[in-house]
């Protein structure tokens, strides 16, 4: 049987690029396997954080994926760090990942190419171990992510075929599940950079309001000429507004393109913003019914248990086979 696993960082405010990325296609897969999805803090604390900030942003994407339909009797949904077997079992793989590779990865080297090495933290380093030991610890075999975090899961594949050419077939080799329409949303201020929680400009946060949303889709930077066609290099703000769009509607680009090549530019736009509010409006409304019932602590909570079933199964393996007493 599948099992699928996946999870968000509390780092900031959810974006657009998050949902259709990420949480939008979540749901799909609680009929095709056991699913485990989580909140990954642990993960938040790898740049600094305000605690009041780390503690409110947990409980809206805990909100986000009953939202989103999750459905908490198939899915298990947890706090990272309720499970503490996700820090134990990092402890022993990180011995299998080398400097070097973790030197080489994107998401390093944007988020710290700037950085002075005296205020770059050991966990930002160390972060790919960390996120190979949260997939391994279910024996996941599928993972849906946003096209940034593939470089991840590549290496994860790497550690799993390492470690399991040192001492048997103990890691299960997940794959990654990029969604075909979406994978790399942009801001809408800047589209040759990607829509991302922690560089706000340019972003739809999930939790805008109605008018602050029509007003940034119909203020989003277009591209010389006036025609719409997809051209990523050319013209990636009109290609991220149709990408945005397709994804939505859940069609594919070349229905987009078609539907829109006799628009002109203010006419797409509204239909986009129609398109984004169609959905989020109902699943804000969902979101702060289940914001207010409080009911998804008990989720949290249940859902920690359960996965430390599990994960305590995969430690176990781990440590017999590299020659921990337990
Ligand atoms: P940060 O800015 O803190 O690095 P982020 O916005 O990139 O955060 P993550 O928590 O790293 O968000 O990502 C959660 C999920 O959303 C991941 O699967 C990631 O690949 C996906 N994702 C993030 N940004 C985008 C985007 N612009 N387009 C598509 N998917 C995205
Ligand atoms: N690195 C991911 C978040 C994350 C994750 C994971 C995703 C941490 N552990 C395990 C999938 C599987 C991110 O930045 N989006």
């Amino acid at each position: 049987m599948e099992r699928i696993l996946s999870g968000i960082k509390p780092t900031g405010k959810l974006t657009l690029g998050n949902y259709i990325g990420a949480l939008k296609h979540f749901k799909d897969f609680q009929e095709q396997g056991e699913v485990y999805i989580f909140i990954a803090d642990l993960h938040a604390l790898t740049l600094p954080i305000d605690p009041s900030e780390l503690r409110e942003n947990s409980k809206d994407i805990a909100c986000f994926y009953l939202a989103s339909g999750l459905d908490p009797k198939k899915t298990t949904i947890f706090l990272q760090s309720d499970v503490s077997m996700h820090a134990e079992l990092n402890a022993i793989l990180q011995n299998y990942l080398y400097i070097g590779e973790l030197k080489r990865m994107t998401q390093f080297k944007d988020k710290c190419s700037k950085m002075n090495d005296s205020a770059i933290g050991l966990g930002i380093f160390a972060y790919p171990s960390l996120m190979a030991s949260d997939i391994l610890l279910y024996d996941a075999t599928k993972v849906p992510v946003g096209e940034d975090q593939v470089q991840h899961i590549e290496l994860t594949r790497d550690l799993v075929n390492r470690f399991n050419h040192r001492y048997g077939e103990i890691l299960t080799l997940p794959k990654a599940e990029v969604t075909k329409v979406g994978k790399r949303i942009m801001s809408l201020t800047d589209p040759t950079k990607k829509m991302s929680k922690s560089d706000p400009k340019g972003d739809i946060f999930l939790k805008d309001e109605e008018s602050v949303i029509r007003k940034k889709i119909m203020s989003a930077k277009t591209d010389s000429g006036s025609e719409i066609y997809f051209d990523q290099e050319n013209k990636p703000g009109i290609s991220n507004l149709l990408t945005i769009y397709s994804a939505m509607k859940g069609i594919d680009l070349s229905l987009a393109v078609e539907h829109f090549k006799n628009y002109r530019y203010g006419d797409f736009k509204k239909e986009v913003a129609d398109a984004v509010l169609e959905e989020l409006l109902p699943f804000q409304k969902r979101y702060l019914e289940i914001k207010e019932s409080g009911m998804y602590l008990e989720v949290l909570k249940a859902g920690a248990e359960k996965a430390r079933t599990t994960a305590q199964v995969v430690l176990k393996r781990v440590k017999d086979a590299v020659g921990l007493l337990s």
